[in-house]
């Protein structure tokens, strides 16, 4: 890559996380540009077709949309390769990376709920895909603590940051789903202690999300105590 690449994202989106996780396993050196979500300027919509973060801009004249692509063009032009080399894990590491947006559907769902009984209908949703996550691991044939083993794949940044925003959600109200799941919960905490995945938000992006659950006004912000998170998305 000649030059260095910039990433363009809203302060607390999970699908720019995962790009950047990529960039951080990779020591990639880049910069990150914060688009206001509700003023996005005219030279973003022109490189964003859908107007959506993350985009890629990679110099002065290519652009990639969708942190899947992103997240594979990286892997496909700068070592070292977080993709298996096998086909065969691959392929499943690729079949499970697609189960991904239904499963930050389910968490996500759940974390924009208006109000308790909607929350209660939509969290049971998490149980059922942290049930066939957890199932994939226990079948994964290593010892992890990664999901393809000792070192960091791609399936792994995709996940990242939906399991984070579970954890989120879980410190806020506990939801117990997590504990029934233990190749999950493994999974789930190395990679939240992984320097790739720490290394790959702003600094306070739990209160940033937080402070996101009050202005779009959530059902879960009644358990943020506000004043401390206050001016976090901004920050
Ligand atoms: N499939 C896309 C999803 C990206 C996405 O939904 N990004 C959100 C922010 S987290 C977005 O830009 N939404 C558009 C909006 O808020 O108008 C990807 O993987 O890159």
């Amino acid at each position: 890559m000649s030059s260095k690449p910039m990433l363009c994202s809203f302060k607390t989106c999970p699908w720019v996380q995962r790009a950047a996780i990529v960039l951080r396993a990779k020591n990639i050196d880049y910069d990150i540009t914060y688009i206001d979500r509700d003023n996005r300027p005219d030279w973003f919509l022109k490189i964003s077709p859908h107007a959506k973060v993350p985009v890629l801009r990679i110099g002065d004249n290519d652009a990639l949309f969708e942190s899947n692509a992103i997240a594979e063009y990286l892997d496909e032009t700068v070592a070292p390769q977080l993709h298996p080399a096998d086909p065969l894990t691959r392929a499943r590491n690729r079949a499970w990376t697609d189960y991904v947006p239904t499963f930050a559907s389910a968490i996500s769902t759940a974390a924009y709920s208006d109000t308790e009984d909607e929350f209660t209908k939509k969290a049971a949703k998490i149980a059922e895909v942290f049930g066939k996550l957890d199932a994939a691991l226990a079948k994964r044939g290593n010892d992890g603590p990664y999901f393809n083993g000792p070192k960091m794949s791609l399936v792994d940044a995709a996940y990242a940051p939906f399991l984070q925003r579970y954890t989120f959600m879980d410190r806020l109200r506990p939801l117990g789903f997590i504990e029934k799941f233990p190749h999950l919960k493994a999974w789930r905490d190395a990679l939240l202690a992984a320097p790739a995945v720490k290394a790959s938000t702003v600094a306070n992006i739990e209160a940033a999300w937080q402070e996101n659950m009050i202005i779009n006004k959530r059902w879960l912000a009644k358990f943020v105590v506000a004043e401390n998170v206050l001016g976090a998305a901004a920050a």
